[in-house]
């Protein structure tokens, strides 16, 4: 079945729009944008997203946790229809490249631009979602908007919830103007499909344009905390001291011993502070965040059993109290077949190269595979490199996946229900 008559990707305006949403929250000292979730940036991000849809004339709506929303209704929805729906983020890491997350709403916007330039409605409502707090970088957990959206988390827990600044994320949203009154879910999707860069080194090692994703990995993420004993750095024998310092990076390390021995659990501590930090004085406190990943669920288990194991005997050998905090756990997902088989197809239609992969990352489509049959597509990061200012994908690697998108989109519309 080929596409619909004129309905044409403008590939330089999804471009354009990529760049001009990368330019919000620029930072010229370190490079990259940040557009940490629910910040002045991110409201930028928001106001342009919500311009874009306004130039397309969507139906557009706000939930109660932010995520916005952007419908092209078919002829016949009054307002009810299940739609198909895409979506992703624009909230960013610190420092973060243009295309995490962006790529995917704007793509999403790109083919619903393709209806209303060939002058013709979908078969079915069309809708684009922006999910907030993706990232979880200031308020935990991370797919925050997507989770609330599939009944994951109450939207009262995560209105309530206090972030690494000491803000309420309610508060926040407010502040920008974003709380919104739609309630989370409302909108059941038919289908859910996520196109995203692949942020990792798998395609382009391949020399492979399109990844159709099958599965996504489970994340784990805690925060610990050791409490020792400040004293002298040039009195205290190392017998008698109980190091929070020492202790944190010795768990730093092993936990790398953990992950190779292991060959699939990736472990990752990206945030680490200690009390009261000066040069000659043995940390008393070394809070950290662990970061443990693997697509097996139960190996997943068992490196959380093994760290919480470890830091009990450490604990033990140095004199120290350690606590921990779950912040997030997330199982491993599977997509829907179907629309990985359609993915699939379509990349092969177009004679694009493609392989079947699971998702490092964690993404909104992760959540909204909890309600509707979800799936999703990447393209090649050079370098494998993302949540990095010098993220980059090709354009006519970026316009290959679009296409994959409104080729599957198209597709799917014309199946009878
Ligand atoms: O952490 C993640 O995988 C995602 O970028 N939030
Ligand atoms: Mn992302
Ligand atoms: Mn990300």
């Amino acid at each position: 079945m080929s596409n619909v008559p004129g309905l044409q990707l403008n590939g330089a305006k999804l471009l354009q729009q990529i760049k001009t949403l990368g330019d919000i929250g620029v930072d010229l000292t370190q490079g990259g944008r940040t557009r940490i979730a629910l910040s002045d940036a991110e409201k930028a991000g928001r106001d342009q997203v919500v311009a874009w849809m306004r130039e397309l004339e969507l139906d557009i709506q706000v939930d109660r946790i932010g995520n916005i929303f952007g419908s092209l209704r078919c002829a016949s929805d009054t307002g009810h229809e299940r739609p198909f729906m895409m979506g992703s983020h624009i909230d960013t890491v610190t420092n973060a490249g243009a295309l995490d997350g962006c790529y995917g709403v704007l793509a999403g916007l790109a083919v619903q631009r393709a209806y209303r330039e060939a002058g013709v409605l979908p078969p079915r409502t069309i809708t684009v979602g922006a999910f907030t707090n993706e990232e979880g970088v200031r308020y935990q957990p991370d797919m925050m908007g997507s989770l609330v959206y599939a009944g994951g988390m109450s939207v009262e827990d995560a209105l309530k919830t206090v972030g690494t600044d000491g803000s309420r994320l309610g508060d926040e949203l407010a502040r920008i103007g974003y709380a919104g009154e739609l309630v989370p879910g409302a909108m059941v999707p038919h289908e859910y499909l996520e196109l995203h860069i692949e942020q990792g080194p798998i395609l382009e090692a391949e020399n492979t344009l399109i990844g159709v994703v099958e599965n996504l990995q489970g994340i784990s993420w805690q925060q610990v905390t050791v409490k020792g004993n400040a004293n002298h750095a040039g009195t205290t024998p190392t017998r008698l001291r109980q190091d929070a310092g020492y202790v944190a990076c010795a768990i730093a390390t092993e936990l790398r011993q953990l992950a190779k021995s292991s060959g699939t659990t990736l472990a990752t501590i990206g945030c680490m502070t200690f009390e009261p930090n000066v040069i000659n004085v043995i940390p008393r406190r070394a809070s950290f965040t662990v970061d443990l990943r693997d697509p097996d669920e139960s190996k997943l288990l068992k490196a959380e059993q093994q760290l919480a194991a470890r830091l009990a005997e450490i604990a033990e050998e140095e004199g120290v109290s350690i606590e921990t905090e779950q912040l997030v756990r997330f199982q491993p997902v599977t997509f829907d077949p179907s629309l990985a088989n359609a993915i699939e197809d379509s990349a092969r239609r177009f004679g694009f190269s493609h392989r079947r992969m699971t998702s490092g990352a964690g993404h909104d489509a992760q959540m909204i595979a909890r309600i509707a049959p979800a799936a999703m597509i990447f393209v090649p990061s050079r370098g494998g490199i993302s949540h990095n200012p010098r993220e980059h994908t090709d354009d006519d690697q970026l316009l290959n996946g679009a296409q994959v998108l409104l080729d599957v989109v198209q597709r799917r519309l014309n199946t009878p229900l």
